[in-house]
């Protein structure tokens, strides 16, 4: 941490204020403070949206976009003018898109409205960002370098980690993101779980995990939406997610590069941990965009517990 940051973080620092101080590269600050950005863009759609979908008639009776489809445009536009980025890789498109003059420093993963489904809910959802040096077919602890990600709930959040433990910074009235907590840690054990999946689908090693956390007076914390149910680990402390392997989907549900990689990135650099039940999430190495894997991410004490029921 930058000399200086104890003294001001009495006071109110601002995203491009800490990130400074913090001493993240000049052109990885500029295009973390762009995202930022883009996230009130989101979140400002998801308001105009009044909680539809795809395919609805705004009051004009025009056909509208799926909100994720505009989050997707929103990034991929501001990074296309950001001049950091050379490719885009978002869980909206097929292919890696190519948006700068291949010179630039960056490669950006988005998934950039995680569970749009629960928008007509209410529930929180979220924009999950990860940012990577060279290529991303590699494992990710090779090639990340920061990853984020922002909550629209009742309030409008954002965790970044530039590498250099993960920080909150929420959105104020002035729309400055102004730093909440820094250094996050979790503690080595949790009170929570998050289970995705259903029962009738899962391995046998991993529901006799399950039953022994439930056993172990662990409370069921699940909401559907990634962003929100990691979110809440970060913020209690400690627990677990999981989307394990299913016996019909043995990859489980969720994507590496766009979901699991950036959340891998920020709960280690918090204290936690992130597994597909044997290996490193950042350690997996990334053959195809759309490549999936099991997950157990939280505190060590659950994560190397899944470990040991998985691998029986
Ligand atoms: P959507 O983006 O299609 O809503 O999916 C959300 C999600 O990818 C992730 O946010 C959740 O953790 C997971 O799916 C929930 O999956 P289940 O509906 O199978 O519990």
């Amino acid at each position: 941490m930058a000399e200086g940051m104890n003294d001001l973080t009495k006071h109110v620092v601002d995203l491009r204020r800490h990130m400074w101080l913090d001493g993240v590269e000049v052109e990885l600050r500029r295009l973390i403070w762009q995202i930022a950005v883009v996230g009130k863009y989101i979140s400002a759609r998801i308001h105009e949206s009044n909680r539809k979908l795809a395919g609805f008639k705004n009051i004009y009776g025009e056909e509208q976009l799926a909100l994720d489809r505009i989050s997707d445009e929103i990034l991929k536009n501001k990074l296309q003018h950001s001049g950091f980025v050379s490719q885009y890789a978002s869980e909206e498109r097929d292919d890696i898109v190519t948006i700068g003059k291949g010179t630039e420093s960056y490669i950006v993963t988005a998934d950039p409205l995680d569970g749009s489904s629960l928008v007509d809910t209410n529930l929180a959802i979220g924009t999950i960002i990860g940012i990577h040096k060279k290529s991303l077919f590699d494992c990710g602890r090779n090639s990340m370098v920061a990853a984020l990600y922002i909550t629209y709930g009742p309030l409008i959040t954002m965790i970044y980690s530039a590498g250099k433990g993960a920080h909150e910074f929420v959105l104020d009235r002035e729309g400055e993101y102004v730093l909440s907590e820094e250094n996050i840690r979790l503690k080595g054990k949790g009170s929570i779980f998050s289970p995705g999946g259903l029962r009738k689908d899962w391995t046998d090693n991993h529901l006799k995990f399950i039953d022994a956390l439930e056993r172990d007076g662990y409370k069921l914390r699940y909401s559907g939406g990634f962003v929100p149910d990691i979110n809440q680990v970060i913020i209690k402390r400690g627990g677990l997610f999981t989307y394990p392997a299913l016996k019909e989907s043995p990859q489980g549900k969720l994507r590496l590069l766009f979901e699991l990689q950036p959340m891998a990135f920020i709960i280690e650099q918090a204290g936690g941990m992130a597994t597909d039940g044997k290996t490193d999430i950042l350690s997996l190495e990334i053959t195809t965009v759309n490549q999936r894997s099991p997950i157990y991410i939280g505190s060590a004490a659950e994560v190397k517990m899944a470990g040991e029921f998985l691998n029986q």
